[in-house]
């Protein structure tokens, strides 16, 4: 036992401090990343139960220098919240500060701690009367200190917003173990520097999120849902642009899915009933979520689904009859992480480009990686709403999954992130850069910026003791 680990569980009790002294502990749950891709080993995994402890913790570790990895559910997909190989860095797990501290009904607010997953914190607003409208394929078990650390999208943002929107203010624990009381549930502060959101999207790398007050928003009075086959991806554009026309702020959702997407859903979960995606290049799912009733979001639906079809943009559409139906069709949508993992391994992009260039995009640089990559396979859906694709690539069948990654991912992403550059967007739109684009972003990000990011994280964390390696490098 070190002195570290010792005095870690005065602060933490023993129950709460896991660490490799006895051999049979697995601690893969907490340094094996959800792709799979790195499997760290920690000095300790320590799980908090309130802030004072998290701020005790963070104060044990500066003393020694001894560097800490916040971690919430551990879905991450860009190797950010599992420790390095060294054996040496504290992972500190919010996953039992799940509290909901507080709801304000009249200020439209939530408070909850950083470990609460994401569903039990959509549950508890539904409980209340409202709705918190972030959702993610896993929503099950990351959790919205996580969310916060990575500026999480999800399928809601076109409406309303990433979840950086969704934040009014943080508790923190700083680099030097000090608690920042930033609860605030106000609107409008314009008292100096905006620590929230530096805060946020930081992944790790400036403090620990340790709660936060969240917005809340009335419930839709319905909610329909549509899945629509169409013939490029400039019609898919255009099918949003009619939707933003015709549907205002009910358009929540609008998601594009190629036919390759599709086959793998279709493929490893046959159960699930892809409808329409065998006839066409692309299917896109529409959200409309209607503050009147369920007749008028019917209605709209269907003139703007006949003046799609009218403008040549849908080619055939099915709309959900019921919530069932309505959430089979989203579980296909999300089903995609998993079946591509299914097939095997992947190299990942979540870029954002322009809407307006995306087909231009898509069209150019799927040509220039056939090209170049013999037998690529090209994964490629997301969140057209936001201009945020999911451009991935899937290893060629039959191919050496190791290997190919070993030879090809470089490659791979130089190709795709130059186009990115070239066409004007940014190499991570949601996923964040981690340790997988460490190496990537000083090509990619203006070098003003980047010096003074630099200079932020010099001056919050000077020995550099949160989460090393990720962000910045
Ligand atoms: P973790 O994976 O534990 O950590 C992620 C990062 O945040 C790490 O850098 C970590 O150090 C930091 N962090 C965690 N907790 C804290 C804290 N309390 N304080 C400070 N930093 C912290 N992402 C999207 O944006 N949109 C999607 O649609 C989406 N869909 C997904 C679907 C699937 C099936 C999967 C597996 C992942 C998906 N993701 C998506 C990625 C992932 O779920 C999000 O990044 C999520 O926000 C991570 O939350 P987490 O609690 O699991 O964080
Ligand atoms: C999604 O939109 C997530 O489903 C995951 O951001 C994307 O698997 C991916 O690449
Ligand atoms: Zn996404």
């Amino acid at each position: 036992m070190t002195a570290l680990t010792d005095t870690l569980r005065q602060i933490c009790g023993a129950a709460h401090v896991l660490t490799h002294e006895d051999p049979t502990t697995d601690l893969s749950a907490w340094e094996l990343d959800w792709r799979k891709r790195i499997r760290g080993r920690a000095l300790a995994v320590v799980r908090p139960g309130s802030t004072t402890e998290v701020a005790a913790v963070v104060k044990a570790c500066a003393a020694l220098k001894t560097s800490i990895v916040p971690q919430g559910g551990n879905t991450g997909l860009v190797v950010g919240g599992v420790p390095d190989a060294s054996g040496t860095q504290i992972v500190l797990s919010l996953g039992r500060m799940q509290a909901v501290r507080a709801i304000d009904p009249a200020n439209l607010t939530i408070t909850v701690e950083a470990g609460c997953v994401l569903q039990n914190l959509q549950a508890a607003a539904e409980a209340a009367g409202f709705l918190f409208p972030l959702s993610l394929g896993a929503e099950g078990s990351c959790t919205i200190g996580g969310n916060l650390g990575t500026n999480a999208g999800g399928t809601q943002v076109v409406r309303y917003g990433n979840t950086r929107e969704l934040c009014l203010g943080l508790e923190v624990v700083n680099a030097q173990g000090e608690i920042w009381h930033g609860l605030t549930g106000l609107r409008k502060d314009n008292t100096g520097y905006d620590l929230r959101n530096l805060m946020i999207g930081s992944e790790g790398t400036l403090g620990v999120i340790t709660a936060a007050t969240l917005k809340l928003y009335p419930q839709p009075a319905a909610q329909l849902t549509a899945w629509a086959a169409v013939p490029s991806m400039q019609a898919a554009v255009d099918l949003l642009g009619l939707a933003h026309q015709r549907l205002g702020p009910g358009l929540t959702g609008f998601e594009v899915m190629g036919q390759f997407a599709l086959s793998l859903v279709d493929k490893h979960y046959p159960q699930l009933r892809v409808p329409l995606w065998k006839e066409t290049p692309w299917c896109v799912l529409l959200e409309n979520s209607d503050s009147e009733n369920e007749a008028h979001a019917r209605g709209q639906f269907e003139s703007l689904l006949e003046a799609a079809l009218d403008a040549g943009c849908v080619t055939d559409a099915v709309v959900a009859e019921n919530l069932t139906q309505a959430r089979g069709l989203w579980h296909i949508r999300e089903s995609i992480t998993l079946a591509q993992a299914e097939e095997g391994l992947n190299i990942k992009h979540d870029i954002s480009i322009p809407v307006s260039r995306i087909p231009d995009f898509v069209a150019e640089t799927d040509a220039l990686l056939a090209q170049h990559i013999p037998g690529v396979r090209l994964v490629d859906f997301g969140h057209l709403g936001d201009g945020n694709l999911h451009y991935n690539v899937q290893v060629p069948e039959g191919a050496d999954g190791q290997a190919f990654l070993r030879d090809c991912e470089d490659q791979v992403n130089t190709l795709v992130f130059d186009q990115v550059k070239r066409f004007e967007g940014s190499i991570s739109a949601e996923h964040g850069v981690g340790e997988l684009k460490v190496g990537k972003l000083p090509l990619y990000k203006d070098p003003t910026a980047l010096a003074m990011m630099r200079a932020v994280k010099k001056a919050l964390d000077p020995h550099n003791i949160m989460n090393p390696g990720r962000v910045l490098g």
